[in-house]
């Protein structure tokens, strides 16, 4: 659904709701605040992001990521070999009970990899992120600039990235 409201209207009215829309809790797993970076035109490569929380008596792992922008998702571990960032695909990822986990740049995060269309700026991305024990829980994110270090009202830094351009084009594993 596209509205045309001022953003600003937009946001005083959907603020409580929104906020309930970005956290999704199933049997002690909580995934927060999920969000994508926009893509380049042509891109077939995007990346996102989310937190994921387990509350003090759970413990899950994460097994799978999927998304309906993308032919294919997969979980990636960045590293530094010297000056060269590497990213490695995960199985997936442990939590422990009372763990939080934040998927972000410049560190684990989503790859989407066969992208169907460009990822907009204010769009939103459904995200799948499948847990052993409470199974799949499904998220909807918004896509924030290219740079984008947070989702909004959480990207404080000034936007100074060279990951989101050249996401595509790094090597992996
Ligand atoms: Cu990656």
């Amino acid at each position: 659904m596209r509205l045309r409201i001022p953003a600003l209207a937009v946001l005083a009215v959907l603020a409580p709701a929104l906020a309930d829309a970005h956290e999704v809790t199933v049997k002690g797993v909580t995934v927060a605040h999920p969000w994508a970076r926009a893509t380049p035109e042509g891109a077939k490569v995007g990346s996102a992001f989310a937190e994921i929380k387990t509350d003090k008596d759970t413990s899950d792992r994460l097994i799978g990521i999927s998304s309906p922008v993308a032919g294919r998702a997969e979980i990636h571990a960045m590293t530094m070999e010297g000056d060269v960032m590497k990213m490695r695909r995960l199985d997936g990822i442990n939590l422990k009970p009372g763990e939080s986990v934040v998927l972000k740049p410049m560190a684990s995060h989503v790859m989407l990899f066969d992208l169907k269309q460009p990822l907009k700026e204010g769009d939103l991305v459904k995200l799948t992120l499948t847990f052993a024990k409470a199974g799949p829980i499904e998220v909807e994110g918004t896509v924030e600039p290219p740079g984008a270090k947070g989702p909004h009202g959480f990207d404080k830094q000034p936007v100074d990235d060279s990951m989101g351009a050249v996401h595509g084009d790094m090597s992996h594993e």
